[in-house]
């Protein structure tokens, strides 16, 4: 009974720890989403750009006013964005140039 009680409490720590992670591969000119949902709470975000062009990742919950972003990335690298999700309907977009009028935008939902 005190191996199974170890067991429990050391499942439950590693699953706390580990945040949510989700890929945007980025090319001219779209994003695409490993995944379009998400739990709330920690997530790491990856942009890896696919392209030929520079690009950035933009990222905004609809009805806030904070924009979490990337760096540019050059071609054939990646960035990584360390963020806390709260529920709600978030915009993701490329700030490079005219890319999110050209289609490099997604929506992400975040569920509790
Ligand atoms: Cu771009």
């Amino acid at each position: 009974m005190k191996t199974l009680a170890v067991i429990l409490v050391g499942t439950f720590a590693l699953g706390g720890a580990a945040p949510a992670r989700m890929q945007v591969v980025a090319h001219e000119f779209s994003f695409s989403l490993s995944r379009t949902h998400l739990r709330a709470g920690s997530a790491v975000i990856e942009l890896a750009n696919f392209g030929q062009d520079p690009h950035d990742l933009r990222l905004q919950r609809i009805g806030a006013r904070h924009i979490a972003g990337t760096s540019v990335v050059a071609p054939g690298s990646r960035a990584e964005l360390a963020v806390k999700l709260v529920p709600g309907r978030y915009s993701l977009w490329c700030s490079v140039a005219d890319h999110r009028a050209r289609g490099m935008r997604a929506t992400l939902i975040v569920r509790p």
